[in-house]
């Protein structure tokens, strides 16, 4: 397969709510779009990044210079397939969430022209997974309330509380003691604390969750598997490991014993599913985080949540929690669980008019070296 060239388009999509986390507040998603166009048909990917570097260093204006300047002229005049396309990247450092973008959307064209689902080329074994809601932090305990009761309400199999320094233990009890001790509860602090709190995040041991989702800065390993031998609530990174080299050294570490894998933090799919493989060696149980994604990413994390290791409910949500009018058809909940597109590719289509109404720019950068 040659690539003929990528049409990048910049978008913004309004979210249902802001959405709150330790790292600040969204009120839409913008993302890149990329239509991958190629000799055998043609395929879409998504850039994950944010607008600003505070999630990961990369940003959205940063993704897209890296695209046009390093990513496709890398791929230009090759005979691609998704091995050779990860292969022809490699030499080039860092930008995961750029590089994510384009091998996805090389990944669709080419399992499309194939006729083969993402789910099957990734090896997944479920036809549908167990998915959970991540809760924003809120103005007050009783707006959290709300929320969390709306979405246990929904059959979602897992709730996941944002928190930060002042908003941790009182949230956490007053779900627990309002919902009960059967609600899989978790949360996650986008590296707010400092390894000093130690102590103080102990004390979420009372509450029976399942993971606590990383607590320190990404490079601290040591901080993480301090406060693993420390406290009995488990240890799960997620803005840490960004490789399968990653997770090979936190588990041995014992920073962690449990890694969210989000594929735009670890380059792509491939990758992600290299994770996936190393943590299932060392017997560490993995689930799908969330970016917020489109349609599109929605529909390739489904994918990739179908393989056997990922035994904990994702951050894959239905549409409407995000969006009253997304780029592709809507996803829903179904029983706590979404189903695993089966269609070829990513299994999903853009709408046209949709995708047209939420487009704020587009360029076309054609495949030359
Ligand atoms: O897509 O449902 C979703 C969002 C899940 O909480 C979520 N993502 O650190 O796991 C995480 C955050 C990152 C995005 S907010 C900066
Ligand atoms: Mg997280």
């Amino acid at each position: 397969m040659r690539l003929e060239g990528v049409e990048l388009r910049r978008i913004a999509l309004p979210l249902v709510s802001p959405f709150r986390t330790s790292l600040g507040t969204q009120s839409e998603r913008t993302a890149l779009i990329v239509r991958a166009v190629s000799d055998e048909g043609e395929g879409w990917g998504e850039c994950v990044a944010d607008d600003e570097p505070t999630y990961s260093p990369e940003y959205l204006a940063g993704a897209a210079d890296v695209i046009r300047g390093f990513l496709v002229p890398a791929l230009a005049g090759l005979d691609l397939n998704p091995a050779s396309a990860g292969h022809a990247l490699r030499h080039l450092r860092g930008h995961p969430m750029a590089k994510s973008a384009v091998e996805m959307a090389v990944l669709d064209c080419w399992l499309r022209a194939r006729r083969t689902s993402l789910a099957d080329h990734l090896g997944g074994v479920r036809r549908s997974v167990r998915v959970g809601v991540s809760v924003g932090i809120m103005e007050t305990l009783d707006a959290l309330l709300e929320t969390v009761d709306k979405h246990l309400t929904a059959g979602y199999a897992r709730i996941k509380l944002k928190i930060e320094p002042g908003w941790d233990l009182g949230p956490v009890r007053a779900v627990r003691e309002t919902f009960g001790a059967e609600v899989m509860l978790t949360v996650d602090a986008n590296t707010a604390y400092a390894p000093g709190d130690a102590r103080h995040l102990a004390r979420l041991d009372a509450y029976g969750l399942t993971l606590i989702e990383q607590p320190f800065a990404p490079g601290d390993l040591h901080a993480h598997a301090a406060l693993a031998a420390r406290i009995d609530t488990p240890v799960c990174l997620d803005e840490s490991i960004t490789s399968a080299a990653d997770a090979a050294d936190a588990i041995r570490r014992g920073a962690c014993s449990i890694i969210n894998i989000k594929p735009g933090r670890v380059g792509g799919y491939l990758e992600a599913r290299r994770i996936h493989d190393v943590a299932a060696a060392h017997g560490v149980p993995v689930w799908c985080g969330g970016m917020l994604e489109t349609g599109l990413g929605r529909a390739g994390n489904l994918a990739l949540a179908s393989l056997p290791g990922f035994t904990l409910p994702g951050d894959i949500s239905a549409t409407e929690r995000y969006y009253r009018q997304d780029i592709t058809r809507p996803f829903v909940l179904d029983d706590g669980t979404m189903a695993v597109p089966a269609d070829p590719g990513l299994g999903v289509d853009t709408e046209p008019a949709a995708l047209e109404a939420v487009t704020t720019g587009s360029e076309w950068i054609p495949a030359v070296p």
